[in-house]
């Protein structure tokens, strides 16, 4: 008699959970949108790295980037706020509850064109929290206008060319005061996974840039955020590994060649240098090379800058550990006596 195969059992995470707990609805972005590789990437990442969905808060504000949350971890929170506000939306949300894990996703319009300026206060807060911009120097949502990462020279369709120049938003966040700093290619698979998992155990503003292009308006010869182009053009700084916390690998490497980062929660990073001199924990040499890869016409991927000790905002304000809204009224509400105290002092 003939018997039915079995159906193997789904492969879980150290939580127990499947890949299919971490998925989202179903996409309405175009077929083949540098956009859907990111969901898909978060997915895989965060069933790896074992987070508990219910305490991710996806953040996002206007864009078809900023709608991409929709399309992974359906169990998350998720808030898709105003055109380039998120930043904001953010803060509030890991003052309130610095327990979560906060992931923004935004895109070159939505951060650096009318979001800049909140961009820029998050940077320099060192709020803890996975910020990715979703990179393809064009307003896709409204059909392809050139945004502020645009590079000069660069053509639309229609044949305009930019004469701006592209702001870098990885220099800028290293000025700023990001603590962990890349930037990566919807389409490098292995480095955009191995980013994402080191983020998720970073503590501090992680800011990366992935470039991901709009298959629909900016995927033509004379775009320079093409996949052609980004084949063509990317030159990574290292080979990237990440060990978790929770794995014991001890694998031999030589110290020369690689470069290994211990993260707050003993998580390691290792990188192997493809540049012999470069030094990712060095800031100035980091904006030094990526103003010096702009004059050479090269997109440098990889990890850029990364301080696993500075202080975040939470820590600099000595944020209580319990998330505020489960304080009771007896710790938060001040006394009389405090409220008169404080009266007197104004008089
Ligand atoms: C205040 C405001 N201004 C303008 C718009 C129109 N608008 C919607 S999305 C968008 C740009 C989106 O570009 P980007 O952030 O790069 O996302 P993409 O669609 O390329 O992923 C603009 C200008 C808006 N929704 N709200
Ligand atoms: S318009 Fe461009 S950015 Fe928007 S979903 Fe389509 S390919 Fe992606
Ligand atoms: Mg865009």
């Amino acid at each position: 008699m003939a018997t039915t195969p079995s159906t193997p059992a789904p492969k879980l995470n150290r939580i127990n959970l499947s890949v299919l707990d971490y998925k989202g609805g179903k996409t309405t972005l175009c077929a083949g949108c540098g956009h859907n590789a990111i969901s898909e990437r978060i997915i895989d990442a965060m069933f790896e790295m074992g987070v508990k969905p219910e305490r991710v808060a996806k953040l996002s504000g206007i864009g078809c980037s900023s709608k991409s949350p929709a399309y992974f971890m359906s169990r998350s929170h998720s808030f898709n706020s105003v055109h380039g506000r998120m930043p904001s939306v953010a803060t509030g949300a890991m003052l309130a509850n610095r327990h979560l894990v906060a992931l923004g996703v935004s895109g070159d319009g939505d951060s650096a064109s009318i979001g800049i300026g909140q961009f820029i206060h998050l940077m320099r807060r060192n709020i803890p929290m996975i910020y990715i911009i979703e990179d393809n120097g064009v307003y896709g949502l409204t059909k392809g206008q050139f945004s502020a990462t645009a590079d000069v020279g660069s053509k639309l369709k229609t044949g305009v060319i930019n004469d701006l120049p592209a702001i870098d938003t990885c220099a800028l966040a290293i000025e700023l005061g990001a603590t962990f700093v890349g930037r990566s290619f919807s389409g490098d698979k292995k480095q955009l996974h191995a980013m994402l998992k080191a983020a998720i155990a970073h503590k501090g503003t992680v800011m990366l840039d992935v470039i991901s292009p709009c298959v629909t308006f900016n995927d033509h010869e004379g775009s320079t955020k093409s996949y052609k182009y980004m084949k063509d053009h990317e030159e990574p700084l290292q080979d990237i590994n990440f060990v978790p916390h929770f794995e014991n690998i001890d694998v031999d490497y030589d110290e020369g060649s690689t470069l290994e980062v211990t993260m707050h929660d003993g998580s390691r990073l290792r990188l192997r240098k493809l540049e012999q001199s470069y030094d990712p924990t060095h800031r100035i040499h980091a904006i030094q090379r990526l103003l010096e890869a702009h004059e050479k016409q090269e997109v440098l991927t990889g990890v850029f800058y990364v301080n696993p000790q500075a202080p975040t905002f939470l820590d600099l304000l000595d944020m209580t550990d319990r998330p505020l809204a489960t304080l009771p009224e007896s710790v938060i509400r001040p006394s009389r006596e405090v409220l008169e105290q404080c009266m007197e002092e104004l008089r």
